[in-house]
C-alpha cells in the first residue's frame, strides 16, 4: 500500500505500479451500478452543441449514492497509479469531479486544489484555491471527455498559476477526440471506462439490444470532435480505408513488398492471426510451429528466451515457414543507434537478418535505427516494424510520440511497412498494423499486460493483425485454440468489410 508522509506531501512523488485489484468483474458490476442510477441512458437526448445523441451521461446523479462514489473516486486513483503519473496535489474540473477529487485527496492524504469558475469580485480575485506551488505538477480529475475541452480549461487555468499539467484521469471516455487533442495539448489522458467497454457490458447482461449498440458507437464514430489536419499533425485515418480488403490493399501501387507478401498470405489463409510462440525450449518452439502453421500468417518469436538455441533452430523454422506458407517475425524490438543495431540485427548469436522476414524497432532513438537496420534488411528483401504504442499499462507510448512514429514511417517507407498499435493509427491502407495484447477470455495479467478481443481489435479499432501468446499457448489444445483465433480474426475483419462496402 501507498503510505504518503506529511513531509512527502509537497514533494514530487511516482506512483509505483502497484498491481490492480480491480478485475474485470468489478468494472462490470460498476457499469451496471451506472446504469441502475442512470447515470447512463439510452434514448435521443439533444445535446449542448446541438447534436441529438442516443447515449447520455448524467454522473452528477452519483452524489447522491456514497457507496458508488467512493467506487469511482478508488478506481479513479487506482488508474492514476497504474499509469505510473507523476504529481503533487489533485483539482476536479467544476462541478461534478470536485466530490471526486475531494475524496480522492482526503483518502490517499493528498493536497488539493480547486478551480473557481469565476474569479472572485473581491478579496483576492484568485480563480484557484488552496496553496500553489509553482512549477509543481497537478493532476486532473475529470467524469466524462468528449471533445476534452473542460480539461483543457482547467489545465491553462492551471498553467496559469505556475502549475504543470501532464495527465489527466477520466471515468468516461467517450472517445469522440478528446484523448487525441488532450494528447497535442501534452496531456496524457487515463481512463476508467471507454465507451466501448461500457456498451459490451451492458450489451452482455442484457440490459441494451445489439441496434442500440450499434446506433451509439455510428455516433460516435461520427461524431469525433477532433479533426486531424496537416497543423495538428494527427496521425487518426482522414478516410476510413476499411472497406479495403486485404486483397486490394496488396495491389496498391506503392504498397512494401513485406506488406503485399503478408496480406496475400492472409487473404490466402483466410487468417490474420500472428501466433507468439513465447516458449523456452527450442524444441517446443518448432513443434509450435509445425501444429500452428496452417492456422496462422505469421509466427512471431523471441529467439532469445531459447535455454538452447542453435543456429539449426532457426533454419528449422524457416523450413517450416515455407512449409505452411507464413512469415517470420523477431519481436526482437531493437532500440540503439544505427550502428549498433546494425550489428544486432546482422550478427551476433542469432543472425536475425539471415532468417526473420519482419523485425520491429522502437523509434526512441530517432530515425538512425531505421537507417541502421535498413541497411541490412532490405538487401535481404526484409521489412520492419515500427512500435507506435504498446499493449501494457502505463506505456509512454502515447499521444505526440505515435504521432512522431507515424511520421518516422512514412520517410522509411521503403523498409518500414507497418506498426506494432493499439488500432489502426495510419490513413495510409498500405501501412499494416499489427495489434498484440489479444485474449478471448482475460483483461490482462499481473504485470501489465491488457487484453482486448479479437473483434475489439480487428472490427472496432480497425487493427490488420492479431497477435496472440498465451490465448493459444496456455489452452489445453493448441490448435483448437489457435483456429478459434484464427475464425474470431476473421469473422471481425469480414464484418469489417460488410460495414462499408
Ligand atoms: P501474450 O501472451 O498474448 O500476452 O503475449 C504477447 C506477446 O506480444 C509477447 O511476446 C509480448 O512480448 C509481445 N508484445 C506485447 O504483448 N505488447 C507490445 O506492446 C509489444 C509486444 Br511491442
Amino acid at each position: 500500500m501507498l503510505i504518503i508522509k506529511e513531509e512527502e506531501i509537497h514533494s514530487s512523488f511516482r506512483l509505483e505500479c502497484l498491481k490492480m485489484e480491480h478485475s474485470n468483474v468489478s468494472f462490470d458490476s460498476l457499469i451496471l451500478k451506472l446504469h441502475d442510477v442512470e447515470a447512463v441512458k439510452f434514448g435521443t437526448f439533444k445535446l449542448k452543441s446541438g447534436i441529438t445523441s442516443p447515449i447520455y451521461f448524467d454522473l452528477r446523479v452519483i452524489v447522491s449514492y456514497p457507496s458508488l462514489m467512493n467506487e469511482v473516486s478508488s478506481l479513479l486513483f487506482l488508474r492514476a497509479k497504474e499509469a505510473g503519473v507523476i504529481f503533487n496535489s489533485v483539482c476536479g474540473v467544476p462541478y461534478t469531479a470536485l466530490p471526486l477529487a475531494t475524496i480522492i485527496c482526503s483518502q490517499n492524504n493528498l493536497p488539493m486544489l480547486i478551480r473557481r469558475k469565476e474569479a472572485k469580485d473581491y478579496g483576492t480575485g484568485r480563480m484557484v484555491e488552496g496553496t500553489i506551488h509553482p512549477g509543481e505538477t497537478c493532476l486532473i480529475v475529470e467524469d466524462v471527455v468528449t471533445s476534452g475541452s473542460s480539461v483543457f480549461e482547467t489545465a491553462k487555468v492551471l498553467e496559469k498559476e505556475g502549475l504543470k499539467v501532464t495527465d489527466a484521469i477520466v471515468l468516461m471516455d467517450r472517445e469522440q477526440g478528446g484523448r487525441a487533442k488532450l494528447a497535442k495539448d501534452g496531456i496524457t489522458l487515463h481512463s476508467v471506462i471507454s465507451i466501448s467497454k461500457l456498451l459490451d457490458v451492458l450489451l452482455e447482461n442484457g440490459r441494451i439490444d445489439e441496434d442500440v449498440a450499434q446506433g451509439v458507437r455510428t455516433f460516435i464514430q461520427e461524431n469525433n470532435t477532433y479533426k486531424p489536419t496537416k497543423e495538428n499533425g494527427s496521425p487518426a485515418a482522414k478516410k476510413p480505408c476499411k472497406g479495403l480488403s486485404y486483397e486490394a490493399r496488396a495491389q496498391l501501387p506503392h504498397v512494401h513488398p513485406m506488406a503485399c507478401q503478408l496480406l496475400k498470405l492472409m487473404a490466402e489463409k483466410q487468417s490474420n492471426l500472428c501466433a507468439s510462440a513465447d516458449v523456452t525450449d527450442a524444441k517446443e518452439l518448432l513443434e509450435v510451429a509445425d501444429a500452428l502453421g496452417p492456422h496462422i500468417c505469421m509466427l512471431k518469436t523471441h529467439v532469445d528466451i531459447l535455454h538452447n538455441f542453435t543456429p539449426d533452430v532457426t533454419s528449422q523454422l524457416s523450413k517450416l515457414a515455407a512449409k505452411h506458407s507464413f512469415l517470420i517475425f523477431e519481436d526482437r524490438k531493437f532500440a540503439d543507434i544505427g550502428n549498433t543495431v546494425k550489428h544486432q540485427y546482422e550478427g551476433g548469436l542469432y543472425q536475425i537478418a539471415s532468417w526473420s522476414n519482419i523485425i520491429n524497432a522502437h523509434a526512441v532513438p530517432g530515425s538512425g535505427v531505421v537507417k541502421g537496420l535498413e541497411a541490412v534488411g532490405k538487401p535481404l528483401g526484409r521489412g520492419c516494424l515500427l512500435i507506435a504504442e504498446m499493449s501494457s499499462q502505463g506505456s509512454l507510448a502515447t499521444g505526440a510520440y505515435t504521432q512522431a512514429v507515424v511520421k518516422m514511417a512514412e520517410d522509411h517507407a521503403d523498409f518500414v511497412f507497418g506498426f506494432i498499435c493499439g488500432s489502426r493509427i495510419s490513413s495510409k491502407p498500405e501501412f499494416i498494423n499489427m495489434t498484440p495484447g489479444v485474449h478471448m477470455q482475460s483483461a490482462g495479467d499481473s504485470l501489465g499486460q491488457q487484453y482486448n478481443s479479437p473483434e475489439d481489435v480487428i472490427l472496432k479499432k480497425g487493427s490488420d493483425v492479431i497477435i496472440v501468446g498465451r490465448g493459444i499457448l496456455a489452452a489445453p489444445d493448441r490448435v483448437k485454440a489457435a483456429d478459434a483465433y484464427r475464425k474470431a480474426g476473421w469473422e471481425a475483419y469480414m464484418r469489417r468489410l460488410s460495414l462499408t462496402n
